[in-house]
């Protein structure tokens, strides 16, 4: 296991390589270019040096989160085939700087979701929330346009100008689409890319859907163990496989969280984890909280443990922490929260594995 930070390059972080560094026991960065307009190629130039931007910093680089997989794809309309081919030369230039893992997400039009970005907790701290109502009631570019107001300058991923200008005709489009025709798009890409994943020694590691329920009628995938099951038979090469988000999958009172990621796990097929922790006030209504079990719904040991138990060996990050002692950080994204959240999950990891060492 190798616990690493998610990091965003070309200036566009407030917390920096130096500082990430320090964090105990973190030996990389999950990072991304976020300046390519989705649909592009990564050029090799520009790989090789944020590649060794990040080792001279004495840190890991081999965990790309994400590249974005183009909306035309998702649609399945017959632009997909070249955006594919780009999809398939940027795995190839990932490999050649080390690349080991590349997480990426299915969900049409928007990446994940938030009715507030700096819900203020008991403590003072804030953290990012979400309220179903509160979404419902917003129409989708109110939505957008709160994202971006509220994320203090900061880019968030998933939430591209570019793509939003499009946002309410994505949303449109995708009324008229059955779920099997979204999961045929999926199959779709998954037959094209992954044999340049297995060539090129890239696992292909899946983000759930966050939330996991639909918003605007939109088509969700990878949202519960059936669905996991099912994405994972897609396509049945060890190079198809998770990002398990407990965080994400977590949303879902219906979800078991330690039991998925034991199901899961177990089939050495999640390759990345992103571990944080929410609480609910009601059913679709929750606030992001600090990692440690007594602060949320989601008990930290048994997630921690069914990872260990299961013989995970892939990479696992803190996932989004709160904004505490005065940080200015994106939202979710800042040094404090998500270091100690690191360091409590590096905690329980030590803490399991000496008490049951694996066999
Ligand atoms: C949000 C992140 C997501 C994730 C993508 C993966 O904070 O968890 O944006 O990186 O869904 O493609």
């Amino acid at each position: 296991m190798k616990m690493i930070i998610r990091w965003f390059s070309g200036g566009d972080d407030s917390v920096t390589l130096e500082q990430i560094r320090q964090i105990p026991g973190v030996s990389g960065v999950a990072t991304m270019l976020s300046d390519i307009p989705v649909g592009e190629i990564w050029p090799q130039t520009r790989l090789e040096a944020l590649r060794d931007e990040i080792h001279a910093a004495g840190l890991e680089l081999e965990v790309i989160e994400s590249v974005n997989i183009h909306e035309d794809i998702k649609k399945g309309l017959p632009s997909r085939d070249k955006y594919i081919k780009n999809y398939c030369k940027t795995i190839e230039n990932l490999s050649k700087i080390g690349v080991k893992c590349l997480c990426y997400n299915f969900m049409p039009v928007m990446d994940w979701a938030r009715s507030n970005l700096a819900y203020t907790l008991e403590d003072g701290s804030t953290a990012m929330a979400y309220d179903h109502d509160e979404i419902l009631k917003m129409n989708p570019s109110m939505i957008a346009e709160k994202m971006l107001s509220d994320s203090k300058g900061y880019s968030l991923p998933g939430w591209e100008p570019e793509r939003l200008k499009l946002m309410s005709a994505d949303i449109d489009f995708y009324q008229n689409m059955t779920m099997e025709q979204y999961w045929e798009n999926l199959k779709y890409f998954l037959d094209a890319v992954i044999p340049y994943a297995e060539k090129y020694d890239i696992k292909m590691a899946i983000h759930p859907d966050d939330p996991p329920f639909s918003i605007y009628g939109l088509p969700k995938t990878i949202n519960n163990v059936e669905n996991i099951r099912k994405f994972l038979s897609l396509n049945s090469s060890p190079y198809n496989g998770l990002t398990l988000c407990a965080g994400s999958l977590g949303a879902d009172m219906n979800n078991d969280v330690p039991a998925i990621v034991s199901e899961f796990a177990s089939t050495g097929r999640v390759y990345f984890a992103h571990i944080r922790n929410i609480k609910h006030l009601e059913e679709k209504v929750f606030t992001e909280t600090a990692h440690l079990s007594t602060c949320g719904d989601l008990d930290m040991f048994k997630v921690v443990k069914a990872f260990h138990d299961n013989g995970f060996d892939g990479y696992i990050r803190s996932d989004h922490g709160r904004m505490i002692w005065g940080e200015q950080a994106r939202p979710g994204y800042g040094l404090y929260d998500r270091a100690i959240g690191a360091n409590y999950l590096l905690g329980l990891w030590e803490a399991i594995d000496k008490s049951s060492p694996k066999k």
